[in-house]
């Protein structure tokens, strides 16, 4: 028997959030969120390290529409583990809107991968955070890595930056455009400029099939909400210099926060903090989405 119940164990996300100030550009992609379940309909996995919320694609839809957004990348999370009858599901009712990240087994087949495409996947996410997975042997990621290269697809990252030393000689081996998840979790306690963050700014500069989001602020703010002022330094400094290779997302219904719950109006107010200016913003939430997940 599963050590879980079916009850959350994060808090709740946020039921009434406030309208953002900030108006984002026609065509906006909310480029990192994801749904859950409905764990009647579509059952989280047995292996899984939490217990999520549900979060409908309805309600994702009606999250997208109340803050400005046009379309999503969904992503796969490691609560319905390499099962993603959820978000296929929620592409196929997108009307094309939005696009997605899955996870699989190295065991997958061709004709699964080319089903996840038909229905509008476009990556798959190696996840190394040790508290949510038990990370896949390299040789099968490298394995995924190459299978998945054909058909034009990406691979997203998550990691925390006292990994990346360890992680930084298989990344830069892998074969596609890879996306780093949330600035790969910089300490922001610790100098923008300091070694730590350094090394994931030299990623970036030196391997240029290599991508950020710049989302997350609720996660890595030792200041808190509204304002998450800590880590504006981070965020700005890979816009700054990566304006081409930078996505925003809200993280929505935001996984595994215990500390406060986050206000998605706020979070779209984040945005002009870290990308200051219209010719920014439209590639950080338009043209670079819409050159990476909807090329076709
Ligand atoms: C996120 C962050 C988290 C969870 C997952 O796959 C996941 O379970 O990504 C986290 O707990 O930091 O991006 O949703």
């Amino acid at each position: 028997m599963s050590k879980f119940t079916m009850d959350a164990d994060w808090l709740h996300w946020h039921q009434s959030p406030s309208k953002p100030a900030y108006t984002p550009p026609a065509g906006a992609v909310d480029a990192h969120c994801h749904v859950f379940g409905p764990g009647d309909q579509f059952p989280f996995a047995p292996e899984r390290k939490y217990t999520p919320c549900d979060a409908s694609k309805d309600q994702l839809w009606a999250l997208r529409d109340y803050l400005g957004f046009s379309r999503n990348v969904i992503v796969q999370a490691t609560c319905h583990g390499a099962d993603n009858r959820a978000l296929v599901d929620a592409l196929n009712h997108s009307n094309g809107m939005a696009r997605g990240v899955a996870t699989v087994k190295g065991s997958v087949t061709n004709a699964e991968l080319e089903q996840l495409h038909a229905a509008g996947v476009r990556g798959v996410r190696f996840n190394f955070v040790k508290r949510l997975v038990d990370a896949l042997p390299f040789d099968s990621l490298q394995s995924i890595a190459e299978r998945i290269k054909h058909l034009g697809w990406h691979i997203v990252i998550y990691f925390e930056a006292q990994e990346l030393p360890e992680l930084y000689d298989f990344f830069t081996a892998l074969p596609t455009t890879v996306v780093v998840d949330h600035m790969g979790r910089p300490d922001v306690s610790k100098p923008v400029d300091g070694p730590e963050f350094q090394l994931f700014v030299k990623l970036m500069r030196e391997h240029e099939n290599f991508w950020s989001k710049v989302t997350c602020p609720e996660r890595l703010s030792l200041a808190g909400p509204p304002d998450y002022g800590d880590v504006v330094p981070f965020a700005r400094h890979i816009v700054d210099a990566f304006p081409d290779r930078v996505l925003w997302g809200t993280d929505w219904p935001h996984p595994n926060m215990k500390s406060h719950v986050p206000d998605d109006g706020k979070l779209v107010d984040f945005i002009p903090k870290i990308a200051p200016t219209a010719e920014l913003q439209q590639k950080l939430l338009v043209d670079n989405p819409m050159r990476l997940y909807w090329q076709d």
